[in-house]
């Protein structure tokens, strides 16, 4: 047998990687086609190193197909934005260029950042252009290198999220590529003799396997799900400091319905680094993803299952090796929540933080209320920054007490405060974008929300439970955008109006839940809640959660829990 034939087939997006002359592809040439408003098709690959996925609208599929019409393509763009950090000055350029080119606002995603829908061709090198112009960019924000990184955003410790904000910002900066793809494509840099040549240190010229990602936690807080990430840093704090972090690999959400080889994973701890360590430690695990990972099979990707063929001391020796040092025993940490803590708190910095809820992360003027207008007016009068969570929500962050009292007007006059008045499950609930622009949704998910809490909310009602909190989280696919493997109760979405029911996560982020009854529609899934919900209020300890308690009756019996 030839070495040619013993290798394994390399996945066509490699050889579109390897040829791509470092991202640039033909990206240039297509953005100038009039004919279409589409790119090539190799090039939709390349251009999601740029922070843009090529989509159409799903609702006009099909009656652009009958009338002969090419698909009503537009573009996704999604920024960088490391811990989910925004000043007001670049929410009021990021609010303005929603409404000059794009469709349905600002949507707050769950790795805590923000993207924009519906931006035609044409307007996309504008775009980009403005939004780098507001000082953010949008370089690897999607495609197979390491995503924007995110970092706990739960207020009540602001001197602890500087610190770890600080070295997330520099950790996503040491992993960009190298190319100056980005700069030549989109904002005009001249091209010089090895352009489309450079040297990528990091990540080689085929870049990664597959995506990466990367969150800091600042326990008790699990916000970031930090165990569903690739690589997580729990940081441990001695005397008000981050004396360093466990160091967590593994984590993943993504599985493909039918394939029993992919499957949603928990992180294991790999051990314990100071904080000077951080990145070496991630450079050493991430070129370890770059040489071992699958480049074969794009579903086997991803490092759960690099880890999972090498096992953890395999692939701890490795990091060492490549980081140079050894890597400390991890420590203990545990987490009380993976939710966010809706209204003001007050930091350890005496300043003042407002989180606000955000449904399915979806910021957009309507009839009913006036979400841009509002946080437009806020920016104006705000003197500290936005910070998004992970959870698709907002903080007004560091607003000086005084300030609070006009914040708070606003607030109420653009009903940006329904978490005043939401229950624990409105509160806590994602959903992933889905419908019309995922093209990989198989069912709704952010559209029905709204719809699918109040049925919940009536039967928790129905049985005295209405304000027991209850973690709910649904995706259009077994792609798990919203995390719904680590929730209490989840819908996972696999055809028109039909979902998996998952139950008996935690709250916590550290247990997966199981499937309970597949392919069910929203009456099935009521009809399976109901009895449950019925002997939850009968029979729960004092404080127990529903997925807690689920487990204890033995409803679910879960498959791991990380402690
Ligand atoms: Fe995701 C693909 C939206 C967080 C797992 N995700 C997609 C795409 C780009 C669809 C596509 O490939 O064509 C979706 C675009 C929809 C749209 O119209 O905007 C999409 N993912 C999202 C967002 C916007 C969901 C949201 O409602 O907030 C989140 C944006 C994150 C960001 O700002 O970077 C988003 N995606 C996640 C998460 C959660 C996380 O990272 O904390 C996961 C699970 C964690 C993980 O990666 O394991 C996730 N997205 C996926 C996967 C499955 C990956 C896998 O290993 O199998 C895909 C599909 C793929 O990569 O092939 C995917
Ligand atoms: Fe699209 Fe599926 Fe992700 Fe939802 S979970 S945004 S449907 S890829």
């Amino acid at each position: 047998m030839s070495t040619d034939a013993a290798a394994p087939a390399l996945a066509s997006v490699e050889t579109i990687k390897a040829r791509s002359r470092r991202l640039r592809g033909t990206l240039a040439e297509g953005l100038q086609d009039p004919i279409t408003g589409a790119l090539h098709e190799d090039d939709t690959q390349l251009l999601k190193y740029h922070g843009s996925y090529q989509q159409d609208d799903r609702d006009l599929r099909e009656e652009r197909r009958l009338q002969k019409l090419e698909p009503a393509y537009a573009f996704m763009i999604r920024a960088r934005l490391p811990g989910g950090v925004v000043t007001p000055a670049q929410w009021l350029r990021l609010d303005a260029i929603a409404r000059t080119y794009a469709e349905r606002g600002i949507r707050l995603t769950t790795r805590q950042t923000v993207q924009l829908h519906g931006v035609l061709k044409r307007d996309l090198k504008r775009t980009l252009q403005d939004i780098n112009a507001a000082l953010i960019d949008t370089i690897a924000t999607c495609g197979d290198i390491n995503r924007n990184v995110t970092v706990g955003a739960n207020p009540q410790r602001s001197a602890l999220h500087a610190a770890l904000y600080a070295q997330a910002a520099a950790l996503s900066e040491h992993l960009l590529p190298r190319t100056r793809a980005y700069h030549e494509i989109w904002l005009d840099e001249k091209r010089v003799a090895g352009s489309g040549e450079e040297e990528e240190p990091l990540y080689g010229p085929a870049y990664l396997p597959r995506k990466f990602k990367i969150g800091f936690a600042i326990p008790p807080d699990n916000d970031v799900d930090v165990l569903s990430q690739d690589l997580g840093f729990v940081a441990h704090v001695e005397t008000d400091a981050v004396a360093g972090y466990t160091v967590t690999v593994g984590g993943g959400m993504g599985a493909t319905a039918g394939d029993a080889r992919t499957y949603p994973r928990i992180a294991d701890a790999l051990g314990f680094v100071r904080r000077d360590q951080v990145l070496a430690v991630a450079t050493a695990v991430i070129t370890a993803q770059r040489d071992l990972g699958d480049r074969g099979d794009r579903r086997q990707a991803r490092l759960k299952y690099t880890l999972d063929r090498l096992g953890l001391d395999r692939l701890r020796a490795e990091v060492e090796r490549r980081a140079g040092f050894e890597l400390q025993p991890p420590r203990p940490f545990a987490f009380t929540s993976s939710g966010d803590r809706f209204g003001w708190t007050q930091g350890d910095d005496g300043l003042w933080h407002l989180t606000l809820r955000i449904v399915a992360g979806r910021l957009q003027d309507s009839a009913e209320r006036s979400h841009l207008s509002g946080l437009r007016e806020i920016a104006a009068i705000h003197p500290g920054v936005f910070r998004i969570t992970p959870n698709q929500n907002l903080v007004i962050a560091g607003v000086p007490g005084q300030a609070c009292a006009a914040v708070d007007a606003l607030v109420a006059r653009h009903q940006l405060g329904d978490f005043r008045h939401a229950s624990p499950l409105q509160l806590h609930a994602l959903a992933c974008v889905a419908l019309p622009t995922c093209g990989l949704a198989m069912a709704e998910a952010e559209r029905y929300l709204p719809d699918l809490l109040r049925q919940v909310q009536a039967l928790l009602h129905a049985h005295g439970l209405g304000d027991a909190p209850l973690g709910l989280r649904i995706s259009g696919c077994p792609n798990g955008c919203s995390r719904p493997y680590l929730s209490e109760v989840a819908l996972v979405g696999r055809a028109p109006g039909r979902y998996d029911l998952r139950l008996g996560g935690d709250h916590r982020g550290q247990r997966l839940n199981v499937l309970y009854r597949e392919n069910l529609d929203e009456a099935a899934v009521l009809a399976a809640l109901d009895p449950l919900l019925q002997r939850y209020a009968a029979e729960r300890a004092a404080g127990e959660r529903f997925g807690d308690f689920l487990v204890r009756a033995g409803v679910v019996v879960p498959a791991v829990q990380r402690t």
